[in-house]
Formats: structure tokens, sequence, C-alpha cells
């Protein structure tokens, strides 16, 4: 078996800091983290770890006891020769890992003094990972890099020294907790909360020493499923003991155990609904429950009617989680965090912001990103994501001179797209996309494209010159690429259902999941304005109710999202949308084109196995970006009869 990829943690770049004499002080958990780095990276490089403060080059600090509950920002100085890093808790693990990063740069004339601290204390990692391979959706549920590295043959896996590399990876890129199990919880998922506690002592055991904690997704049926209740209705007084004395046994197994993560009435899975309560009382049943222990509930707005009728026009499920989330402002208690993901919809290449994450000042938010690819190539495209992130945090969805998205909300999570392929990934390039979720949940306002070159400099530390500029070159637009070969200005949904790979413009257009692109002979787009359409507009605040609501001030990029217009509706661009389609589509794919070109030359200048895997994917993706261009201009040439003004989209 060839070994598992080192990621972002090659052993070359340890170096300057393993050929360095370094003294570490303090004592703990997290402080013997470092010290057992420093010892790996001096045997590697020839350096030493010392106790006599004369003779050290580098010194780091712990400046409190530790605990993974800690603060965890950290300084970085340079003055007479030494480095000194210190941080309190985790603060101190994520200072060594700054010193990775910055390399020999770290080691250079005297610089000023460096603060760091984490934008919020909460960034998380959501697994869909089932203990059990599950029919339809496999082991992990949209897990593109092959199976769990929590659980293989049913159960916690017993050899989890994977989990270990794991956490050492989120650990240098600032992630601090992260949740174990699909947030659709199966039967045999569920009872990690009760039978399988050992397995997940182990877990939370080896993630400890990284300063990541362990949360669970709990079934809300779980007094019914696993405890033989009636009713799993939360103001029931049976209800509620259930919960705390389950819990109490979490947290005997796990002391420092995070809390629970809620999919309720969404998608069929059980939820308050059922007993005629709403998500509040839902949410604070099991808030109450971990709160004696310092826990937190994170209760996803993942909520929308699933078996809509096509025919039924007024039914919108963008406005769904505003609907039934809003009105429930100031009524979670404390330790309730209201996960929303970051469009009204689901994670598609392009979609507004949830409304939702402006709406709810009495509650505490976190927003949701999705890390695996879904919607966005499956890890067999190149599709670097952090632009996309970078947009969506600093978005001012008050309007103008407003808080940003990242100001607004309390916390980042983000659906892990880690599996136990070897190259964690999948694809070796979508490792990036990782990387920049932990760093952007640290500093919401670093910029993409720094953090992609970090992130390459960081896992190709021995590359040729050049290879940087054209890894950069392919990755830093493939997210605009990948909107330019599939779904137009905000439509989404043309995939095919079920797996979601690959286009089906009319796929979901007809299905009880919602209805997303209405295109006719005469145009295309949904009307979510308030004046004439399902008022979705009408949930943002006053400035971009009046954007959005208005056919010629939204932006191109969301039109469709919002408009049903004529395809020769003239775009902001001064394009109209039938030819604005087939200019992405055809452009979209020539920019594929010169991705594969670019990988091309490559060759000898990155390792071999991630060359030949790169390649290969970057064939797939060719293959699958020519399959969208043709059959989105075929469609619409078929439903509007207007060709190609260009004449490069052939008539079929
Ligand atoms: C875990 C989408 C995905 C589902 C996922 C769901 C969710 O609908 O396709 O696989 O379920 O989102 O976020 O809960």
């Amino acid at each position: 078996m060839t070994a598992v990829h080192p990621a972002w943690l090659p052993d070359d770049l340890l170096a300057p800091l393993g050929s360095r004499r370094v003294r570490v002080l303090g004592a703990g958990l997290l402080v013997e983290t470092v010290r057992a780095e420093i010892r790996r990276a001096v045997a590697l490089h020839g350096g030493q770890l010392v106790d006599d403060p004369g003779s050290a080059d580098v010194v780091l600090a712990a400046t409190d006891d530790d605990s993974a509950d800690g603060v965890e920002e950290y300084v970085v100085s340079r003055s007479g020769g030494v480095t000194t890093v210190s941080g309190a808790g985790a603060g101190l693990l994520h200072g060594l890992f700054h010193l990775v990063r910055l390399g020999e740069a770290a080691f250079g004339p005297d610089r000023p003094t460096e603060r760091h601290a984490p934008a919020y204390p909460l960034r998380m990692l959501d697994h869909w990972d089932n203990v059990d391979v599950h029919p339809v959706m496999g082991q992990v549920e949209r897990g593109y890099s092959g199976g769990s590295i929590f659980y293989a043959d049913g159960r916690v896996r017993a050899d989890l020294s994977r989990v270990a590399e794991y956490g050492r990876l989120l650990a240098a890129v600032g992630i601090n907790r992260v949740a174990i199990n699909n947030v659709n919880v199966h039967r045999r998922e569920a009872r990690l909360l009760t039978d399988d506690l050992a397995g997940v002592a182990r877990i939370a055991d080896v993630l400890r020493p990284w300063g990541i904690g362990v949360h669970l997704s709990v079934s809300f049926n779980s007094p019914v499923l696993l405890g033989g209740l009636a009713t799993a209705d939360p103001l029931d007084p049976g209800v509620q003991e259930w919960w705390a004395r389950t819990t109490a046994r979490v947290y005997e197994a796990v002391p420092d155990f995070g809390g629970y993560v809620v999919k309720a009435d969404s998608e069929g899975r059980p939820g308050p609904f059922a007993y005629g309560r709403d998500h509040a009382d839902g949410a604070n049943l099991l808030a109450r429950a971990v709160a004696p222990f310092g826990g937190t509930v994170h209760w996803r707005a993942f909520v929308y009617d699933h078996r809509q009728d096509w025919r039924d026009r007024s039914t919108d499920r963008a406005r769904a989680a505003y609907d039934h989330f809003v009105p429930l402002d100031g009524r979670f208690d404390d330790n309730v965090v209201l996960q929303v993901k970051h469009g009204p919809m689901d994670f598609q290449v392009r979609e507004p912001l949830s409304p939702v994450l402006a709406a709810m000042p009495r509650t505490h938010l976190a927003v949701e990103l999705q890390v695996t690819q879904e919607y966005t190539g499956q890890q067999r495209h190149v599709c670097y994501l952090g632009p996309a992130w970078s947009e969506l945090l600093g978005f001012r969805l008050r309007g103008p001179g407003g808080a940003t998205v990242a100001e607004d909300v309390g916390g980042v999570v983000a659906v892990s797209n880690v599996g136990d392929d070897r190259f964690w990934t999948g694809h070796p390039l979508a490792q990036a996309n990782l990387y920049a979720l932990g760093r952007m949940a640290w500093d919401p306002a670093s910029d993409p494209a720094t953090v992609l070159d970090e992130w390459i400099a960081m896992t190709f530390p021995g590359a040729a010159p050049g290879i940087g500029a054209t890894l950069h070159r392919i990755m830093d637009g493939s997210w605009r690429t990948y909107e330019d070969y599939t779904a137009p200005l905000g439509v989404g949904f043309m995939v095919r259902p079920g797996h979601h790979y690959g286009p089906d413009v009319d796929g979901y257009e007809y299905t009880p999941w919602g209805t997303y692109h209405f295109a006719d002979r005469d145009g295309v787009g949904v009307d979510r304005s308030v004046a004439t359409g399902t008022g979705f507009a009408g949930q943002y605040p006053p400035h971009w109710a009046a954007v959005y609501g208005s056919v010629t001030r939204c932006p191109d990029e969301l039109l469709l999202f919002f408009h049903h217009v004529p395809y020769t509706h003239v775009l902001r661009s001064g394009s109209t949308v039938i030819q604005h389609v087939y200019d992405t589509h055809v452009e979209g794919v020539e920019e594929v084109e010169r991705m594969v070109a670019a990988w091309a030359g490559t060759e000898g200048a990155v390792p071999d196995d991630v060359f030949v895997e790169v390649r290969e994917r970057l064939a797939e993706q060719l293959r699958s970006a020519r399959e969208w261009r043709d059959q989105l201009c075929a469609y619409f040439f078929r439903k509007s009869g207007i060709p190609d003004a260009k004449g490069r989209v052939a008539v079929r």
C-alpha cells in the first residue's frame, strides 16, 4: 500500500524549523504535542530540542496551562537572533504551525511582533460519514474520497492513526472541532450516542492533543429509537429526562465533548413538527441537556418541503429557512447555534446569500459551507472554492456600509471533503479547498489567492520554479470556470438527480424537490420578486430586496435566480441571456482545455503520482465540461430557436 499523502505538511517543509535549536517551555497535553512536533522536525533535519535558555534559536513558550477550550491566540516575535512564539492552550500549537508556514522567513532579520487570533471560537467540520456503508449513499454521503477515516467494518476503526494524522493537518490550518457522523442519522449511526460511546471516546482521545473537540450528529427521534420511549416530544418530561441521562453518560465518556448537531424535519429526518412543536422547542430540549456540561447544539436551518408539487408555483424552496426560523429569533437558548447553509438552496455553484444570515440578531448563527464538491465537480473537477467563500463571507447583506456576513455570524462550519483515499480528498488539488476553509475560518478576510499560494508553497515545497505560477493559473479561476460551463446566471440544479454529477437541465424540474428554471419557449428563470413572484426577494434587508427585486438592477450572475426573463433580455454586461449561455459554455470549455495543457507542462516538476492523478481527473473534467456545454447549448437553442450569433454552437 502506498503511503498516505502528506498534504500541506510534507517533511521537507519542517526543515527551517527542524534544523535549528528549539526550546519548548510549559507543560500539558497541547504543549506535549508541540514538543513531539519539534522532536519529529529536529530528528528529520538535524536540529535539537534544547533546555538551555542561552543556546536556543527558537523558543515556543506556553503562557498558561493548556486546555482544548483555552484561548487560541499566539504572538510571534524575533529579536536578538531568537524567534519566540508564545500562546496559551491551542494558541501555542497554532503558533508552531505559523512558524512552519513562514519557513526561513521566521528566522531572518528581526521582525515586528505579530499577534494572531481566530475570528471565531467555532471553526468546525461536519463529516457526513456513516458507520455502515449506506446502500445508496455509500459510506460517506456526498463523499468523493473513498471510505470513512473514522469507521470500518461497522464500528469505529481499531487503528485511528489516520485520524491522528488528520488532526495534525486540521490543527495546522486552525480547525478546532469536528462532528464525526452524518447529519442523516440512520439507525446504526444513532447508536454512537449510546452503545458505541467507547469508540467516540477513542476518536476524541486521538483528536484532543491537536486541540480539536468532537461533536456527534444525533437523531431527534433517539428517545424512541434508542430509549424505547413512545414519544420524542420535546415538551414531554420523560423525553427531557432521557436526553439529560443520555447526555450525562456521553460526558462521562468524553468530558470535553462539544455537543450535538441536528438535522430535524428536513428531507425526511424526524423533528419537532411531528409533535406540533417548533424548532426552538426542539433545539432547546437538547441545549438544556448539554448546558450543564458546557456543550453546544448545532441546529441546522436546512428545512424545506421536499415533497412539493411542481405544478404549485407558489411554493418556493428558497423561502423556506427564513419562513421557518426568523419568527423564532430570540427563542433559542444561549448554547444553540443555528447552522445556516450559505445560500437559500443547497450549495449550488452560485446562489445569493441566505437572508436568514441577516435576519436573526438574537440568535447565534454559524454559516455552513460545503468543502465536499457535491455540486462543484465532485472532486473530479478542479474547482478551488476560496474565491467563492471570500465573496460570500465578505458580502454586506445589510447593504453598503453594513456588517459583512463574516461579522454577522459567530462561526464557520463546513462539510468535509476527506476520506480514506491516499490523497485524502480524491483529487489531489481538492486538498486546497480544505486548506482554504481552515485558513478562512480563522481569518475570513484572508485573500483567497494568497491562501492558494500558501497552500501551493506548503504542498509542493520542492517543485521547480514556475510551477507555483502554473498551479495558481489552473486553480485560481477554476470556480468561475466551473460556473461558466455548468448552470448559467444563478439558476442552479441542472444536475442529474440523485448523485448530482453531470448535466440534466430538466432533471429536477418536475420532481418534488423544488423547481429551478421554468424554461419555456419564451424565457427562463424563477420570478422571486415581491411584485409578481414568490416574494423571496423581499426577505432581504431593504437594499438587497430592492436590487434583487429589480430586473434591471439584479446582478447578472443571479438574474435567473430572481427573475424569469426572455432569452433576448439584455444583461448588464450588454449580452443577451441566450448569447451569454453560449459564450460562457464555449469559453468555459476552452478554459478547461487550457488547464489541461498547463498541467501537462508540470510533468517531472511535481511528484509523479500527483501528476498522473491530476492528469486523469482533468481528462474527465474536460469530457464532462464538453458534455455540459453541448447539452446546455442544445437545450436552450431548442427552447429559444435563437442560434449562437458567433456560429460556434452546433444547431442540434
Ligand atoms: C446530508 C443535500 C445533500 C444531502 C445532504 C443534505 C443536507 O440535500 O444532497 O446528501 O444530506 O443536503 O445538507 O442535509
